[in-house]
């Protein structure tokens, strides 16, 4: 049995005051779906095994590129972040595991994988930076890494990133996430295609190091930090690198890496379509990669992004496995506070696209009537799945009411009194 850091008792007292009225809730809601042929435990069942990633420089507060201002009992280094992640899972129940980043969460993986099994956490994909330099390193990465000219910071890339292959192997990771930085801010700066052939090369030594039973997921960002150019830019680029570099190369869909209204659930169907789906970022944005808490601004884009994974997982689609993750900066909030209720946006997504009745969907698709089509999508989003989702909570012995019970407890206000302030501290966006 693994530790909790939320006293049982909390979350038990918080739940037996709730528990009468979400039963009532679930059983009012059963009645309905069961007129539209749904068995409402079905959903639950499935929406207890949903499981989405917490990124470790999450828990921390974010910041712009105009200023950080962090909050209260902020985490000091990656055991402070696993204890917050506990606290995140502990409670929604949707988030077993973290997902690292090298070298911010950089320290020996032998206590890492102690720490973190403490709170029965795993580990989910590593993810390198080639973005930023590193305190020690010997050479920029100012004008890339991956796909710089000079063949030296290029080696020093893929050393980097084969060393996140070894921690990860420790850990008990099963996938390498890399995303670049690398662009330009001028016409002509840079020659494209020679860029992304180094690029190629560079990632096919990276590939070589890859476990036979790990995944490597390519991360495609339009622009920024490089604003006239990035080396991978969209998800065309992104499947080019894919297929490439080989089976177990996939591609990594960020929701904030697009284009605005980019129609990012017709590129989640193609990638299904074509076996190069590797998995997500969540997050949500207005303008840019604003990397905003998922479904808090487009929650309709965030379901229509599920419906494409249910369909796909009900069809059977051959190799469909996507790896979920969030990947959010919080500027305003407690971070764990909108993590647990971004964890909640993901699964809700999830619940509503199993609503669908996709028989009659394909039927009113095959008449052309667009009306009743979307009609079909409309009354499943609309469907208010929160009874389901409490009560996949409650059964798996987390809290009715995530935030409530988080606040009952006083973690951050303790936390606070144990973290002295620190200034500055690892920021990141990506
Ligand atoms: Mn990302």
């Amino acid at each position: 049995m693994s530790e909790t850091i939320i006293s049982a008792e909390i979350v038990d007292s918080h739940n037996a005051a709730r528990k009468p009225d979400l039963e009532r809730d679930y059983a009012s809601l059963g009645e309905r779906l069961d007129r539209r042929g749904i068995a409402i435990d079905a959903i639950r069942d499935k929406v207890e095994k949903f499981a989405v990633a917490i990124p470790s420089w999450g828990v921390g507060t974010g910041g712009t590129r105009f200023a950080r201002f962090p909050g209260a009992g902020e985490p000091r280094d990656i055991f402070d972040k696993i204890e917050d992640c506990a606290v995140i899972s502990q409670l929604t129940q949707a988030t077993p595991t973290v997902s690292l980043h090298i070298p911010w969460d950089k320290a020996d993986p032998n206590r890492l994988k102690q720490a973190a099994s403490r709170f029965g956490l795993g580990f989910d994909a590593m993810n390198s930076n080639t973005f930023s330099d590193a305190r020690d390193q010997k050479l920029s990465y100012k004008f890339g890494s991956l796909s710089h000219a000079d063949a030296g910071t290029r080696r020093q890339a893929v050393e980097h990133n084969l060393e996140c292959i070894e921690i990860g192997k420790t850990l008990g990771s099963k996938a390498l996430t890399v995303w670049i930085g690398d662009g330009s801010n001028f016409p002509g700066q840079v020659n494209f295609a020679k860029a992304f052939e180094r690029y190629l090369d560079a990632m096919k030594e990276v590939y070589a190091g890859l476990p036979a039973d790990w995944k490597l997921f390519t991360e495609h960002k339009m622009y920024e930090p490089a604003f006239y150019s990035t080396v991978v830019q969209d998800w065309g680029t992104n499947y080019l690198i894919a297929k490439e570099l080989g089976d177990r190369a996939f591609c990594l869909v960020d929701l904030g890496h697009h284009a605005p209204n980019v129609n990012i659930e017709m590129i989640v169907s193609r990638l299904i379509q074509f076996k190069k789906l590797g998995g997500f970022h969540f997050n949500d944005s207005k303008y840019g990669d604003d990397d905003l808490d998922a479904g808090s601004i487009d929650p309709y884009r965030l379901f229509l992004v599920f419906n494409e994974l249910v369909d796909a997982e009900l069809s059977g689609a051959e190799g469909f496995d996507p790896a979920h993750m969030l990947d959010q900066s919080h500027n305003v909030t407690d971070p764990i506070e909108s993590l647990m209720l971004s964890a909640v946006e993901v699964q809700r997504a999830y619940a509503q696209a199993l609503l669908v009745d996709r028989k009659a969907l394909e039927g009113f698709q095959d008449g052309n009537d667009a009306l009743m089509a979307t009609q079909t999508l409309k009354a499943a989003y609309r469907t208010d799945v929160e009874p389901i989702l409490a009560m996949a909570r409650l059964k798996t012995g987390g809290a009715i009411d995530p935030v409530a019970a988080y606040r009952a407890a006083g973690y951050r206000a303790k936390v606070a009194a144990e973290r002295p302030a620190v200034a500055g501290g690892s920021g990141g966006i990506v």
